[in-house]
């Protein structure tokens, strides 16, 4: 049983606009012990072959020294041999840092735009990848290639963009059935895709930490378990980080304050959430709710959508439509039983959206 570790689009040292200095700081920090936390998750599930799918870094020229540092550090860790496919954001170079002589004896890095292939013959594999050599490609990487059936297990490592069109490397759909490959390890796309059909199974992992609300929730790795006849299973493994969330908030009813310090209690420090605040509630006090989240700098991000209650009797007079439905819910209610009110009120609250042209009642 063979177990590989798949990871890619780390983009190390994003700016992180939207955060203050100091939490952008962190993020990037955060970044960096997200290849640590790789690391042991490689030493712990025992991994046998660690397949890093590009982008690690976001732009090799905003790159600080303490990541050139930390990132061979970290992959110097793995218990087993890293191969690495240079993406659009850190394609291989000359100048790259790929090029320098910091990466430590078990990193293996492709650096040819054409599909090349690294034999490992104490595993019984031959990994296939090949390199962006600069932030574009519009050809398909993996077009009439098929990997050779000499009895080892044939795995790729790619970064492009499957069934995409675009200008970061598409890979049609027959291409990578027709590569032979047991599994190909995908990079590009940021949300974890897992498809584990034959005649090539692939995934993409996703980043490996949200770095803003377009990369919600859990981020993390593939795990991969392959025999001599093949895949046996992909696992998506969370890694440990900062977070981003998006949650609605109705409001219709409650204290705002206390909504909101609730919807903040579960959360960690340096996650994000953005919250839509929804419902009927008299006018907010968005700079104290902002304060609230002060103990997560920068990262709550309020939307108030709420609507003011309305006097459902506000029209009563009017000689209108809505004047005459109004007096007659008012003789209506004003004879009913106790047990016949709410069904009134209902009728009441669903009138009034029809007057008014409304989708919902309020
Ligand atoms: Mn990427």
């Amino acid at each position: 049983m063979l177990t590989v570790l798949h990871a890619a689009d780390f983009h190390l040292d994003s700016p992180f606009r939207a955060l203050a200095p100091q939490a952008a700081q962190r993020r990037r920090a955060a970044q960096r012990e997200a290849v640590e936390r790789l690391a042991e998750l490689a030493q712990t599930c025992r991994a046998d072959l660690a397949l890093l799918a590009g982008d690690l870094w976001e732009d090799a020229a905003q790159l600080y020294p303490e990541t050139l540092e930390a990132l061979p550090r970290a992959l110097g860790r793995f218990p087993c041999p890293v191969v690495i496919a240079p993406g659009n954001h850190d394609p291989y170079g000359p100048d790259s840092p790929y090029a320098r002589p910091i990466w430590p004896e078990n990193v293996h890095i492709f650096r040819s735009p054409a599909v090349t292939p690294l034999p490992f013959p104490s595993l019984g594999v031959t990994v296939y990848g090949c390199a962006f050599t600069s932030p574009f490609r519009e050809d398909d990487p993996l077009a009439g290639f098929t990997a050779p059936q000499d009895g080892g297990l044939a795995l790729g490592v790619f970064h492009g963009d499957v069934a995409g069109a675009g200008r970061y490397a598409p890979i049609a759909p027959e291409s990578l059935a027709h590569s032979g490959l047991a599994y190909a390890a995908l990079g590009h796309i940021h949300a974890p895709r897992l498809c584990p059909d034959l005649p090539t199974p692939w995934a993409y992992p996703g980043c490996t930490q949200g770095r803003g609300f377009d990369e919600l929730g859990e981020r993390g790795c593939c795990l991969v378990t392959l025999d001599e006849r093949g895949l046996q299973d992909i696992t998506f493994r969370p890694l440990p980080g900062p977070r981003y969330y998006e949650r609605t908030l109705d409001l219709t009813g409650r204290d705002p304050a206390q909504a909101v310090a609730d919807a903040l209690s579960d959360l960690k420090k340096d996650d994000a959430l953005r919250l839509t605040l929804t419902g009927e509630t008299e006018e907010l006090n968005l700079p104290a709710l902002q304060r609230l989240g002060s103990g997560h700098p920068g990262a709550l991000e309020l939307r108030d959508e709420t609507a003011r209650p309305q006097d459902p009797w506000a029209r009563l007079e009017e000689d209108t439509l809505t004047g005459h439905f109004l007096r007659e819910m008012a003789r209506r209610l004003e004879e009913a039983t106790p047990a016949q009110r709410p069904r009134l009120e209902e009728a009441l609250r669903c009138g009034l959206a029809a007057l008014e042209g409304r989708e919902e009642p309020r």
